[in-house]
């Protein structure tokens, strides 16, 4: 039968809720928390591993379905940050959900820069964890899901919130984990509500996957630019210093938002040094 590895631990696994390890000729270390698996449940043995639609190094974790993206008023959001989540997600075929919590101290001027700048780029929901204010957010959990964002936005916060939630579902949520607490680097899944919830630290190689990406093929990441893209003179055009560049312009015009173009210009630049310097050094 299939099953999901929710946790690993020294050679062991625990598959849908079952102990179990894996068979002779499968590595230990080939099989990761969110690995979907064909597996014996009377042996309590894993048999093969289902193939994946992505697998993550740092946190180690296969078939993220879902990140949602934590900001706040405070502490200043991190819009860099967020655009480099959001490539992330692209790349790693990966559903990204801007959440934006401490709703009940949010100006409305913060929220008409967040809606200008993600609304074409990702969905977007209000949340409070002070208020209880997060059912928008347990809606939002379905498959394997994980949570990213600067410090102190409130993911733990949230995390507890919606612990009173959904509170027939949590029975194996342990809080205290959720707390991130753990010192070891382990992730494991708590199941919440449709889907699962990755007890993880953070995303800290995302900056990685970044240069796995080709500088020239960068625009291909934005969605928000996607429309205009076929405009550029030039099907070579870098979308940077070109004359008549299509996205340059809509920046311009404000038909792309222009805090997303200039953060585009700030990663292309960084992937291009970071590649000159690889190469040198
Ligand atoms: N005003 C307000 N403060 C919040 C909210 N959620 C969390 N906080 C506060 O923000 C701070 C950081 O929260 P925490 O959950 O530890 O953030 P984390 O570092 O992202 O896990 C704490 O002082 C929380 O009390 C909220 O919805 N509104
Ligand atoms: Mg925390
Ligand atoms: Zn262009």
């Amino acid at each position: 039968m299939k099953g999901l590895v929710e946790k690993k631990n020294a050679g062991r696994f625990i598959v849908s809720g079952i102990d179990c390890v894996a068979r002779g000729n499968l590595k230990d270390n080939g099989i990761f928390v969110g690995d979907k698996v064909e597996f014996d449940k009377n042996q309590r043995i894993i048999k093969n591993v289902l193939p994946r639609k992505n697998l993550l190094i740092r946190p180690p974790l296969a078939n993220l379905d879902r990140l949602i993206i934590v900001v706040a008023p405070v502490p200043k959001p991190d819009f860099m940050l967020v655009d480099k989540l959001l490539i992330f997600c692209k790349k790693n075929n990966i559903k990204a959900v801007i959440c934006v919590n401490k709703s009940d101290i949010l100006t409305a001027q913060l929220r008409e820069v967040i809606q200008n700048t993600y609304s074409k780029v990702a969905d977007i929901i209000y949340v409070s964890a002070k208020n209880g204010d997060v059912s928008l957010l347990a809606e939002q959990i379905n498959g394997i899901c994980a949570f990213a964002g600067q410090s102190a936005v409130g993911k733990s916060s949230l995390l507890n919130a919606m612990h009173g939630e959904i509170k027939e579902q949590v029975g194996d949520l342990a809080k205290k984990t959720l707390r991130g607490k753990q010192t070891t680097r382990l992730v494991s899944l708590y199941k919440f509500g449709k889907g699962y919830i990755a007890d993880t630290a953070g995303f800290s190689k995302f900056d990685e996957t970044l240069l796995q990406i080709d500088e020239r093929k960068l625009a291909q990441f934005y969605p928000d630019f996607t429309p205009y893209l076929g405009d550029c003179e030039y099907l070579s055009c870098t979308h940077t210093n070109e004359k008549k560049c299509a996205i340059k312009n809509s920046a311009a015009r404000g038909k792309i938002s222009a805090l997303r173009y200039e953060n585009y210009l700030k990663i292309y630049q960084t992937i291009k040094e970071n590649k000159r310097y690889e190469k040198k050094g």
